[in-house]
């Protein structure tokens, strides 16, 4: 009866964000100088520039860049405002993966071409996996993690939480992501949550990372969101809305067409702040086919 009358119940909403057919489509972060970033990826990481647009009326560029086509692949955004030439990247945002089967010849690779290490390839600290820390030319961190083939090399985006279980709980009901796995490491004091929708060797995955007792961390004005495409803005705006009301996070751009692109969005934050914007898969095909 309530469906009739266009109402729908909670649960439904709610179901509908774990059927959805989604993807991490693309992160979207400011950089100082486009061409010294695509310079840098491409030569040190070896991503391809997948496509680039200049939007003059609204005094910005940007560039698409990954392992492979948009169509499939995780993808970054660059974003260049014409006249900005650096950014504060804040204490909460924590890093963007590289997964690669050779850390130690990715990072001589990088070191020769100028790239700033961070942290030297070797065993994360209290674990196996081989890992090592890049510095990109606007201070985004890229961690470099040693893993057989696959699919995804652009594997994670982190992100710093002041409460690991609400943040799990929004990804979760809010995303319809799953807790693929989750790590305490009370020797460093810290506990890592991948959130994901499918296998995390396989596809990217968001790590919230909890660093005992820090409850806040500054955003800075550098990163921006991570695109997350769906079948149906309107009803996964419904089950944000309903979320956000138990767990706190806000709707920031309520669900409808960009003027000018035709695509339809929503953007909210979550009870961290961090923003995700969910976009029409089949606006984001034709976005793409259009630009080609
Ligand atoms: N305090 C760390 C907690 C997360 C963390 O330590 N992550 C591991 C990678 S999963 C790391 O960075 N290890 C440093 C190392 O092994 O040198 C942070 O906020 O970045």
């Amino acid at each position: 009866m309530a469906e009739a009358e266009g109402i729908v119940p909670s649960e439904h909403v709610l179901e509908w964000a774990k059927k959805d057919k989604r993807r991490f489509l693309h992160a979207v972060y400011r950089v100082g100088d486009l061409d010294r970033t695509i310079k840098f990826y491409t030569e040190c990481f070896g991503m391809q520039l997948l496509r680039k647009r200049d939007i003059p009326e609204e005094k910005y560029s940007n560039a698409f860049l990954g392992f492979g086509s948009e169509e499939s692949h995780f993808v970054v955004e660059l974003t260049y405002n014409y006249g900005v030439d650096s950014y504060d990247i804040g204490t909460g945002f924590g890093h963007f993966a590289i997964a690669t089967e050779d850390v130690y010849k990715l990072v001589e690779n990088i070191r020769s071409k100028g790239g700033n290490i961070t942290r030297e390839p070797g065993p994360v600290k209290g674990g196996k996996s081989v890992i090592a820390f890049v510095k990109d030319p606007d201070g985004y961190i890229f961690e470099l993690i040693q893993r057989g083939p696959t699919p995804e090399p652009l594997c994670q985006v982190m992100l710093r939480v002041g409460d690991l279980d609400r943040a799990i709980k929004f990804y979760e009901k809010a995303l319809g992501m799953k807790l693929l796995r989750k790590i305490d490491n009370p020797a460093h004091k810290y506990t890592l949550a991948m959130m994901g929708y499918a296998d995390e060797y396989e596809t990217t995955v968001v790590e919230l990372t909890y660093n005992y007792g820090v409850t806040e961390y500054t955003k800075g004005n550098a990163y921006a969101q991570i695109a997350i495409s769906t079948d149906d803005v309107y009803k996964s705006a419904e089950a944000v809305n309903l979320i956000t009301q138990e767990l706190g996070g806000m709707i920031t751009r309520k669900p409808g067409p960009i003027p000018g692109f035709n695509t339809k969005i929503t953007s909210f934050l979550d009870p961290d702040g961090w923003k995700t914007v969910l976009v029409d898969n089949e606006d984001f095909l034709k976005e793409l086919k259009k630009e080609e």
